[in-house]
């Protein structure tokens, strides 16, 4: 099999996410860090538009979301499986709740001014200020339908969120059961940047011990056997693998839309980073969609997207 490369920021949550998820699947795999904010001439090299952080490189194949990640490292290394058998409903369901409410609270309460003057290096508010407009008024651009929380407001509910992450551990290590699965790793990666990025905000999880043990246990899984590559290299495989990386391929077509195959579309977010990936549409399953586009330096790209949280439309030609 072609290399397993993630395109990513250190300080990134759901990079983070999937950097456990590799080293839980004992995995090995490569790292080209990408930059946390526009421009990303080499990140759109390979995905078309897509902007959002991470994103999975295998060959010349490129998988968008945290979701469809997942869904591709759970076929390539099944055990230990993300999706068990008794609980594969739940899990789903559970992340999706931890990816957009839980994320976007834990989030709100971070950038509490202290936590963002930590966040973005420190110092007096003129050093850093001026990084943080910056940063928020890219984040703004890409946020078309994500509530805004105000701080107060965040921190309350976020505080619930962890007593009732807090009860789930009450009888078991993990949130389903004895063993991690993908409602933990998508409950944990907001909490990691509570903890770990802006720590003056942690004193939040104080409340909630059997969270914090939660977080210790998770942490300790690591990130397995990682190797740096840069971003030239990662395009330039692309382009000289045409053939490899295809990782859900042969699932049925199956069409709600009127689009056939072939036809010129697009595939956006429909909440969060509304950059469109247009090109052929060449699948379209029961959970999700691949289009094929041609880059000047990546070449012949296949770019896949979640079918949930994604909206597909016909281009005009
Ligand atoms: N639903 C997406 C969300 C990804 C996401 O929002 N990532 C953040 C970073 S943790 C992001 O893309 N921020 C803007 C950027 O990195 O350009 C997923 O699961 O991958």
């Amino acid at each position: 099999m072609a290399d397993i490369i993630l395109h990513h920021y250190p300080s990134s949550p759901f990079s983070e996410k999937i950097r456990l998820i590799l080293g839980w699947k004992q995995l090995a795999w490569k790292s080209v860090v990408v930059p946390a904010t526009l421009p990303k001439p080499d990140v759109v090299a390979l995905t078309g538009g897509y902007r959002k952080t991470p994103f999975l490189q295998i060959g010349s194949h490129i998988y968008c979301d945290t979701a469809l990640i997942c869904d591709v490292l759970e076929h390539l290394q099944p055990e230990p499986a993300l999706y068990p058998a008794a609980h594969k409903g739940l899990a789903r369901v559970l992340a999706q709740w931890a990816d957009e409410r839980l994320f976007w609270t834990a989030m709100s309460h971070n950038f509490h001014p202290k936590g963002a003057a930590q966040v973005f290096g420190g110092g007096a508010p003129e050093q850093w200020g001026p990084i943080a407009k910056a940063f928020s008024e890219d984040r703004a651009r890409m946020r078309t339908a994500i509530p805004r929380t105000p701080v107060p407001d965040a921190t309350a509910a976020y505080r619930s969120y962890l007593r009732r992450l807090s009860d789930m551990l009450a009888h078991q290590p993990y949130l389903l059961g004895d063993a991690p699965c993908l409602a933990d790793f998508a409950a944990y990666h907001p909490l990691w940047f509570t903890r770990t990025q802006a720590s003056v905000m942690a004193d939040i999880l104080e409340a909630t011990p059997a969270v914090s043990a939660w977080m210790d246990r998770l942490a300790a899984i690591g990130h397995g056997r990682m190797q740096k590559c840069t971003a030239a290299e990662a395009i330039a495989l692309c382009a000289t693998s045409p053939d490899a990386g295809a990782v859900l391929a042969g699932e049925p077509f199956q069409d709600e839309h009127g689009i056939p195959l072939g036809c010129r579309v697009s595939v956006a977010s429909d909440s969060f980073g509304p950059e469109p990936t247009v090109g052929a549409l060449v699948a379209a399953t029961r959970l999700h969609y691949t289009i094929r586009r041609v880059d000047e330096r990546a070449g012949v790209v296949h770019v896949h997207f979640p079918r949930i949280g994604y909206v597909l439309k016909k281009e005009e030609t």
